[in-house]
Protein backbone atom coordinates (compact mmCIF):
# COMPACT_ATOMS: atom_id res chain seq x y z
CA UNK A 1 0.00 0.00 0.00
CA UNK A 2 1.55 3.50 -1.01
CA UNK A 3 -0.22 6.58 -1.80
CA UNK A 4 1.02 8.52 -4.31
CA UNK A 5 1.83 12.07 -5.11
CA UNK A 6 -1.08 12.18 -7.55
CA UNK A 7 -3.75 10.70 -5.23
CA UNK A 8 -2.56 13.65 -2.68
CA UNK A 9 -2.69 16.18 -5.58
CA UNK A 10 -6.34 14.92 -6.36
CA UNK A 11 -7.17 15.03 -2.92
CA UNK A 12 -6.03 18.40 -1.95
CA UNK A 13 -7.84 20.07 -5.12
CA UNK A 14 -11.25 18.77 -3.67
CA UNK A 15 -10.03 20.49 -0.58
CA UNK A 16 -8.81 23.74 -1.82
CA UNK A 17 -11.71 25.79 -1.51
CA UNK A 18 -12.76 25.11 1.71
CA UNK A 19 -9.16 25.50 3.30
CA UNK A 20 -8.72 29.14 1.38
CA UNK A 21 -11.53 30.74 2.81
CA UNK A 22 -10.18 29.59 6.18
CA UNK A 23 -6.54 30.22 6.05
CA UNK A 24 -6.98 33.92 4.51
CA UNK A 25 -9.00 34.75 7.42
CA UNK A 26 -6.56 33.36 9.97
CA UNK A 27 -3.52 34.35 8.06
CA UNK A 28 -5.14 37.90 7.40
CA UNK A 29 -5.94 38.02 11.38
CA UNK A 30 -2.17 36.91 12.60
CA UNK A 31 -0.23 39.11 10.31
CA UNK A 32 -2.69 42.33 11.56
CA UNK A 33 -1.26 41.28 14.69
CA UNK A 34 2.24 41.25 13.33
CA UNK A 35 2.57 37.44 13.49
CA UNK A 36 4.98 35.98 10.25
CA UNK A 37 2.47 33.24 9.26
CA UNK A 38 5.65 32.22 6.77
CA UNK A 39 7.68 31.58 9.85
CA UNK A 40 4.74 29.75 12.06
CA UNK A 41 4.21 27.34 8.49
CA UNK A 42 7.97 26.83 8.27
CA UNK A 43 8.29 25.96 12.08
CA UNK A 44 5.14 23.32 11.63
CA UNK A 45 6.25 21.90 8.91
CA UNK A 46 9.90 20.86 10.15
CA UNK A 47 8.34 19.37 13.63
CA UNK A 48 8.21 15.37 13.49
CA UNK A 49 6.98 12.46 15.53
CA UNK A 50 8.21 8.93 15.61
CA UNK A 51 5.41 6.60 15.37
CA UNK A 52 6.18 3.56 17.58
CA UNK A 53 5.55 0.13 16.16
CA UNK A 54 3.52 -1.42 18.72
CA UNK A 55 1.10 1.64 17.71
CA UNK A 56 -0.07 0.35 14.51
CA UNK A 57 -1.78 -2.65 15.55
CA UNK A 58 -4.72 -2.78 17.83
CA UNK A 59 -4.15 -1.95 21.65
CA UNK A 60 -5.85 -4.52 24.01
CA UNK A 61 -6.61 -4.00 27.75
CA UNK A 62 -5.84 -6.78 30.57
CA UNK A 63 -9.56 -7.94 29.75
CA UNK A 64 -9.30 -8.63 26.39
CA UNK A 65 -7.88 -7.00 22.84
CA UNK A 66 -9.98 -6.32 20.06
CA UNK A 67 -7.98 -7.28 16.91
CA UNK A 68 -8.06 -4.93 13.67
CA UNK A 69 -8.25 -6.41 10.06
CA UNK A 70 -5.35 -5.32 8.19
CA UNK A 71 -2.94 -4.85 11.02
CA UNK A 72 0.73 -5.31 10.47
CA UNK A 73 2.38 -8.27 11.46
CA UNK A 74 6.09 -8.15 9.89
CA UNK A 75 8.53 -4.98 10.54
CA UNK A 76 7.78 -4.46 7.09
CA UNK A 77 4.12 -4.08 6.73
CA UNK A 78 4.79 -1.97 10.26
CA UNK A 79 7.13 0.11 8.03
CA UNK A 80 4.36 0.08 5.08
CA UNK A 81 2.08 1.81 7.50
CA UNK A 82 4.09 4.56 9.22
CA UNK A 83 4.67 5.15 5.39
CA UNK A 84 1.25 5.75 4.76
CA UNK A 85 0.67 7.80 7.78
CA UNK A 86 3.75 10.18 6.33
CA UNK A 87 2.65 10.30 2.79
CA UNK A 88 -1.05 12.24 3.91
CA UNK A 89 0.85 14.44 7.14
CA UNK A 90 4.77 14.67 5.89
CA UNK A 91 4.93 15.14 10.07
CA UNK A 92 5.78 11.29 10.72
CA UNK A 93 9.27 10.49 9.25
CA UNK A 94 10.49 8.58 11.92
CA UNK A 95 9.64 4.93 13.36
CA UNK A 96 10.91 3.93 17.14
CA UNK A 97 11.19 -0.49 17.03
CA UNK A 98 10.61 -2.45 19.84
CA UNK A 99 13.16 -4.99 20.20
CA UNK A 100 12.57 -7.97 20.54
CA UNK A 101 9.21 -7.57 18.93
CA UNK A 102 11.07 -5.38 15.50
CA UNK A 103 14.43 -7.47 14.87
CA UNK A 104 15.35 -7.02 11.43
CA UNK A 105 15.41 -10.55 9.42
CA UNK A 106 17.29 -8.44 6.57
CA UNK A 107 18.67 -5.62 8.13
CA UNK A 108 19.75 -4.10 4.20
CA UNK A 109 16.06 -4.44 3.11
CA UNK A 110 14.79 -2.82 5.96
CA UNK A 111 16.86 0.01 5.87
CA UNK A 112 16.20 0.12 2.22
CA UNK A 113 12.08 0.28 2.60
CA UNK A 114 12.58 2.71 5.34
CA UNK A 115 14.42 5.06 2.38
CA UNK A 116 11.87 4.73 0.08
CA UNK A 117 9.58 5.65 2.39
CA UNK A 118 11.31 8.79 3.56
CA UNK A 119 12.05 7.54 7.37
CA UNK A 120 14.53 6.76 9.44
CA UNK A 121 14.83 5.17 12.76
CA UNK A 122 14.19 6.69 15.99
CA UNK A 123 15.01 5.35 19.51
CA UNK A 124 15.22 1.87 19.92
CA UNK A 125 13.15 0.46 22.71
CA UNK A 126 14.27 -2.28 25.05
CA UNK A 127 12.21 -4.53 26.50
CA UNK A 128 12.73 -6.40 30.19
CA UNK A 129 8.72 -6.21 31.60
CA UNK A 130 7.89 -9.51 30.03
CA UNK A 131 9.90 -13.08 29.68
CA UNK A 132 11.33 -14.09 26.30
CA UNK A 133 11.22 -17.43 24.75
CA UNK A 134 14.31 -19.19 25.96
CA UNK A 135 15.60 -16.81 28.46
CA UNK A 136 17.62 -18.16 31.19
CA UNK A 137 16.20 -16.45 34.01
CA UNK A 138 12.95 -14.36 34.27
CA UNK A 139 11.90 -10.91 35.55
CA UNK A 140 8.85 -11.47 37.61
CA UNK A 141 10.67 -10.12 40.60
CA UNK A 142 12.42 -6.94 37.94
CA UNK A 143 15.10 -6.95 35.82
CA UNK A 144 17.67 -3.96 36.54
CA UNK A 145 16.64 -3.24 39.62
CA UNK A 146 16.62 -7.04 40.88
CA UNK A 147 18.21 -8.72 43.89
CA UNK A 148 18.96 -11.49 41.91
CA UNK A 149 22.37 -11.20 39.78
CA UNK A 150 21.57 -13.25 37.20
CA UNK A 151 18.38 -11.04 36.23
CA UNK A 152 20.23 -7.97 36.12
CA UNK A 153 23.49 -9.02 34.10
CA UNK A 154 20.59 -10.60 31.64
CA UNK A 155 18.49 -7.25 31.70
CA UNK A 156 21.79 -5.05 30.60
CA UNK A 157 22.71 -7.43 28.08
CA UNK A 158 19.64 -7.41 26.42
CA UNK A 159 19.67 -4.00 26.84
CA UNK A 160 23.21 -3.56 25.09
CA UNK A 161 21.85 -6.09 22.65
CA UNK A 162 19.43 -3.32 21.90
CA UNK A 163 21.98 -0.69 21.12
CA UNK A 164 24.04 -3.29 18.80
CA UNK A 165 20.51 -3.07 16.55
CA UNK A 166 20.04 0.10 16.99
CA UNK A 167 23.26 1.01 15.53
CA UNK A 168 22.65 -1.38 12.12
CA UNK A 169 19.68 0.92 11.98
CA UNK A 170 20.88 4.08 12.25
CA UNK A 171 19.21 4.87 15.34
CA UNK A 172 20.99 7.27 17.88
CA UNK A 173 18.80 6.83 21.46
CA UNK A 174 17.45 3.85 23.86
CA UNK A 175 14.72 4.42 26.03
CA UNK A 176 14.61 2.29 28.83
CA UNK A 177 11.35 2.01 30.51
CA UNK A 178 11.39 -0.49 33.62
CA UNK A 179 8.29 -2.41 34.76
CA UNK A 180 10.39 -3.15 38.08
CA UNK A 181 8.89 -2.46 41.94
CA UNK A 182 7.10 -4.12 44.03
CA UNK A 183 3.27 -5.31 44.40
CA UNK A 184 4.02 -5.41 48.78
CA UNK A 185 5.23 -3.52 51.73
CA UNK A 186 8.49 -5.29 52.49
CA UNK A 187 9.06 -6.92 48.96
CA UNK A 188 11.68 -5.25 48.24
CA UNK A 189 14.18 -2.46 49.96
CA UNK A 190 13.24 0.41 48.20
CA UNK A 191 17.74 1.73 48.64
CA UNK A 192 18.97 -1.48 47.36
CA UNK A 193 16.79 -1.65 44.19
CA UNK A 194 17.86 2.12 43.55
CA UNK A 195 21.28 1.40 44.06
CA UNK A 196 21.08 -1.77 41.99
CA UNK A 197 18.99 0.34 38.68
CA UNK A 198 21.85 2.66 38.84
CA UNK A 199 24.71 0.19 39.04
CA UNK A 200 22.89 -1.67 35.99
CA UNK A 201 22.13 1.86 34.21
CA UNK A 202 26.28 3.10 34.22
CA UNK A 203 26.97 -0.34 32.27
CA UNK A 204 24.55 -0.06 29.59
CA UNK A 205 25.65 3.91 29.28
CA UNK A 206 28.94 2.80 29.10
CA UNK A 207 28.70 0.88 26.28
CA UNK A 208 26.40 3.78 24.32
CA UNK A 209 27.84 5.27 21.20
CA UNK A 210 29.34 8.96 21.59
CA UNK A 211 26.31 10.38 19.13
CA UNK A 212 23.50 8.58 21.27
CA UNK A 213 21.43 9.48 23.50
CA UNK A 214 20.07 7.21 26.95
CA UNK A 215 16.33 8.24 27.67
CA UNK A 216 15.22 7.11 31.15
CA UNK A 217 11.00 7.12 31.40
CA UNK A 218 9.20 7.34 34.91
CA UNK A 219 6.06 5.71 35.53
CA UNK A 220 4.37 6.05 39.43
CA UNK A 221 2.36 2.59 39.09
CA UNK A 222 1.52 -0.52 36.58
CA UNK A 223 2.60 -3.23 36.27
CA UNK A 224 3.31 -3.24 40.17
CA UNK A 225 0.46 -1.40 42.36
CA UNK A 226 2.73 -0.39 45.41
CA UNK A 227 5.96 0.71 44.05
CA UNK A 228 7.60 1.25 41.39
CA UNK A 229 11.70 1.93 41.23
CA UNK A 230 11.67 4.80 39.07
CA UNK A 231 8.18 6.08 40.21
CA UNK A 232 9.05 10.23 39.40
CA UNK A 233 11.10 12.77 37.49
CA UNK A 234 12.82 13.39 40.14
CA UNK A 235 14.26 9.99 40.30
CA UNK A 236 14.54 9.81 36.46
CA UNK A 237 16.67 13.03 37.00
CA UNK A 238 18.84 11.60 39.58
CA UNK A 239 19.69 7.98 37.52
CA UNK A 240 20.39 10.69 34.41
CA UNK A 241 23.19 12.84 36.09
CA UNK A 242 24.44 9.86 38.04
CA UNK A 243 24.99 8.42 34.52
CA UNK A 244 26.23 11.22 32.71
CA UNK A 245 26.00 13.83 29.62
CA UNK A 246 23.95 11.34 27.42
CA UNK A 247 21.13 10.59 30.07
CA UNK A 248 18.06 12.11 30.28
CA UNK A 249 14.70 12.27 31.30
CA UNK A 250 11.88 11.28 28.85
CA UNK A 251 8.63 12.16 29.58
CA UNK A 252 5.13 10.29 29.18
CA UNK A 253 2.09 12.14 29.74
CA UNK A 254 0.62 9.54 30.70
CA UNK A 255 3.06 8.42 33.46
CA UNK A 256 1.98 10.75 36.31
CA UNK A 257 -0.56 10.81 39.32
CA UNK A 258 -3.68 12.91 38.02
CA UNK A 259 -3.29 16.66 38.17
CA UNK A 260 0.14 16.77 38.24
CA UNK A 261 1.28 19.63 36.87
CA UNK A 262 3.22 18.30 33.84
CA UNK A 263 4.28 21.45 32.28
CA UNK A 264 5.83 22.65 35.53
CA UNK A 265 7.59 19.31 35.25
CA UNK A 266 8.61 20.47 31.60
CA UNK A 267 9.90 23.38 32.46
CA UNK A 268 12.34 22.52 35.64
CA UNK A 269 13.93 20.16 33.51
CA UNK A 270 14.86 22.28 29.97
CA UNK A 271 16.13 24.48 32.54
CA UNK A 272 18.73 21.83 33.67
CA UNK A 273 18.82 20.27 30.31
CA UNK A 274 17.69 17.27 30.64
CA UNK A 275 14.67 16.82 29.14
CA UNK A 276 15.21 14.23 26.21
CA UNK A 277 11.85 12.57 24.73
CA UNK A 278 8.66 13.19 25.57
CA UNK A 279 6.03 10.61 24.74
CA UNK A 280 2.20 11.91 23.81
CA UNK A 281 -0.81 10.38 24.98
CA UNK A 282 -4.12 11.69 27.36
CA UNK A 283 -5.48 10.15 30.11
CA UNK A 284 -8.23 10.90 32.59
CA UNK A 285 -7.36 8.38 34.79
CA UNK A 286 -4.00 6.88 34.91
CA UNK A 287 -1.73 5.36 32.15
CA UNK A 288 -4.93 5.34 30.06
CA UNK A 289 -2.74 5.89 26.58
CA UNK A 290 -5.71 7.72 24.95
CA UNK A 291 -5.34 9.62 21.85
CA UNK A 292 -3.49 13.31 22.50
CA UNK A 293 -5.68 15.94 22.91
CA UNK A 294 -8.78 14.12 23.45
CA UNK A 295 -8.81 14.55 27.24
CA UNK A 296 -7.26 18.01 27.98
CA UNK A 297 -6.14 19.75 24.96
CA UNK A 298 -5.66 22.89 27.52
CA UNK A 299 -3.44 20.68 29.33
CA UNK A 300 -1.39 19.98 26.21
CA UNK A 301 -0.96 23.51 25.00
CA UNK A 302 0.41 24.49 28.41
CA UNK A 303 2.76 22.00 28.20
CA UNK A 304 3.70 23.14 24.67
CA UNK A 305 3.91 26.52 26.14
CA UNK A 306 6.75 25.37 28.19
CA UNK A 307 8.49 23.48 25.49
CA UNK A 308 8.65 26.15 23.11
CA UNK A 309 10.46 28.44 25.90
CA UNK A 310 12.45 26.21 26.70
CA UNK A 311 13.72 25.15 23.28
CA UNK A 312 14.15 28.98 22.55
CA UNK A 313 15.65 29.80 26.17
CA UNK A 314 17.41 26.67 26.70
CA UNK A 315 20.49 25.81 24.27
CA UNK A 316 21.73 23.30 26.27
CA UNK A 317 18.69 20.83 26.17
CA UNK A 318 18.61 19.01 23.22
CA UNK A 319 15.31 19.46 21.12
CA UNK A 320 13.74 16.59 22.37
CA UNK A 321 12.75 13.18 20.65
CA UNK A 322 8.87 13.27 20.04
CA UNK A 323 6.55 10.15 19.82
CA UNK A 324 3.19 9.38 20.25
CA UNK A 325 2.91 6.28 22.61
CA UNK A 326 -0.43 5.52 22.79
CA UNK A 327 -2.80 2.65 22.61
CA UNK A 328 -5.48 2.20 20.18
CA UNK A 329 -8.39 -0.40 21.38
CA UNK A 330 -11.70 0.20 19.03
CA UNK A 331 -10.42 2.93 16.56
CA UNK A 332 -8.62 2.07 13.43
CA UNK A 333 -4.98 2.98 15.06
CA UNK A 334 -3.81 4.49 11.51
CA UNK A 335 -7.55 7.27 11.80
CA UNK A 336 -6.19 7.70 15.38
CA UNK A 337 -2.39 8.57 14.94
CA UNK A 338 -3.50 11.27 12.41
CA UNK A 339 -6.03 12.72 15.24
CA UNK A 340 -2.80 12.62 17.16
CA UNK A 341 -0.22 14.49 15.13
CA UNK A 342 -3.11 17.01 14.19
CA UNK A 343 -3.19 17.54 18.09
CA UNK A 344 0.10 17.52 18.66
CA UNK A 345 0.86 20.12 15.86
CA UNK A 346 -2.38 22.13 17.09
CA UNK A 347 -0.64 22.40 20.73
CA UNK A 348 2.38 23.19 19.37
CA UNK A 349 1.46 25.67 16.77
CA UNK A 350 -0.96 27.29 19.35
CA UNK A 351 1.93 27.57 21.26
CA UNK A 352 3.96 29.23 19.05
CA UNK A 353 1.47 32.30 18.85
CA UNK A 354 1.76 33.15 22.55
CA UNK A 355 3.11 36.73 22.75
CA UNK A 356 6.32 35.79 25.18
CA UNK A 357 7.47 39.42 24.69
CA UNK A 358 4.09 40.89 26.04
CA UNK A 359 3.89 37.67 28.97
CA UNK A 360 7.17 38.59 30.00
CA UNK A 361 5.67 42.17 30.29
CA UNK A 362 2.49 41.37 32.22
CA UNK A 363 4.54 38.70 34.51
CA UNK A 364 6.77 42.10 35.41
CA UNK A 365 3.63 44.56 36.01
CA UNK A 366 1.84 41.23 37.74
CA UNK A 367 -0.93 41.62 35.76
CA UNK A 368 -2.02 38.02 36.60
CA UNK A 369 -5.82 38.86 33.75
CA UNK A 370 -3.13 40.27 31.59
CA UNK A 371 -0.96 37.12 31.86
CA UNK A 372 -4.34 34.79 31.47
CA UNK A 373 -5.72 37.03 28.40
CA UNK A 374 -2.17 36.46 26.46
CA UNK A 375 -2.20 32.40 26.91
CA UNK A 376 -5.84 32.38 26.23
CA UNK A 377 -5.64 34.36 23.20
CA UNK A 378 -3.12 31.99 21.53
CA UNK A 379 -5.13 28.78 22.68
CA UNK A 380 -8.86 29.91 21.10
CA UNK A 381 -7.29 30.56 17.92
CA UNK A 382 -7.99 27.85 15.28
CA UNK A 383 -4.57 27.23 13.97
CA UNK A 384 -5.63 24.26 12.38
CA UNK A 385 -5.58 26.07 8.32
CA UNK A 386 -1.74 26.89 9.74
CA UNK A 387 -1.40 22.65 9.76
CA UNK A 388 -3.26 22.23 6.50
CA UNK A 389 -0.97 24.53 4.69
CA UNK A 390 2.07 23.08 6.03
CA UNK A 391 1.66 19.82 5.20
CA UNK A 392 0.15 20.82 2.02
CA UNK A 393 3.48 22.68 1.43
CA UNK A 394 6.05 19.65 2.24
CA UNK A 395 4.05 17.49 0.01
CA UNK A 396 1.06 16.09 2.56
CA UNK A 397 -2.31 16.32 2.48
CA UNK A 398 -4.38 19.51 3.83
CA UNK A 399 -7.24 16.66 5.14
CA UNK A 400 -5.30 13.56 6.11
CA UNK A 401 -8.49 11.71 8.03
CA UNK A 402 -10.51 12.39 4.50
CA UNK A 403 -7.96 11.26 1.98
CA UNK A 404 -6.91 8.33 4.25
CA UNK A 405 -10.92 7.53 3.92
CA UNK A 406 -11.84 8.54 0.93
CA UNK A 407 -8.46 6.52 -0.64
CA UNK A 408 -10.04 3.57 1.13
CA UNK A 409 -6.62 2.93 2.98
CA UNK A 410 -7.75 0.17 5.41
CA UNK A 411 -9.94 -2.01 2.83
CA UNK A 412 -6.58 -2.13 0.79
CA UNK A 413 -4.55 -3.14 3.58
CA UNK A 414 -7.31 -5.79 4.11
CA UNK A 415 -7.16 -6.98 0.62
CA UNK A 416 -3.67 -6.95 0.87
CA UNK A 417 -2.39 -8.50 3.85
CA UNK A 418 -5.86 -10.98 4.50
CA UNK A 419 -8.55 -10.66 6.96
CA UNK A 420 -6.06 -11.89 9.77
CA UNK A 421 -6.58 -11.62 13.04
CA UNK A 422 -2.38 -11.10 14.49
CA UNK A 423 -4.01 -11.11 18.16
CA UNK A 424 -5.64 -14.46 18.26
CA UNK A 425 -4.39 -16.13 14.98
CA UNK A 426 -7.80 -16.70 13.64
MN1 LIG B 1 5.97 5.76 27.06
Amino acid sequence: MRITAEQIQKENESQKEIHGFAFDYLSNTLECQGISVAAIIEQIKAFQVAIPSWALGAGGTRFGRFSFYGEPSTLSQKLEDVGVLHALTKSAGSISLHIPWDVPEDYTAIKEQAKTLGLVFDAVNSNTFQDQKGAKTSYKFGSLSSIDEASRVQAIAHNQEVISIGKKLGSKSITVWLADGANFPGQVNFQTAIQQTEKSLHQIYADLPKDWKMFIEYKPFEPNFYSTVIQDWGTSFMLANSCGKKAYTLVDLGHHLPNTNIEQIVATLMLRGKLGGFHFNDSKYGDDDLTVGSIKPYALFLIFNELVYGMANNPENPSPAWMIDASHNIKDPLEDLLQSLEAILEAYAKALLVDQLALRESQKQQDVVGCQEILQAAYRTDVRPLLAAARAKAGGCLNPIHAYRNLAVRSKLIQERGKHNVASGL
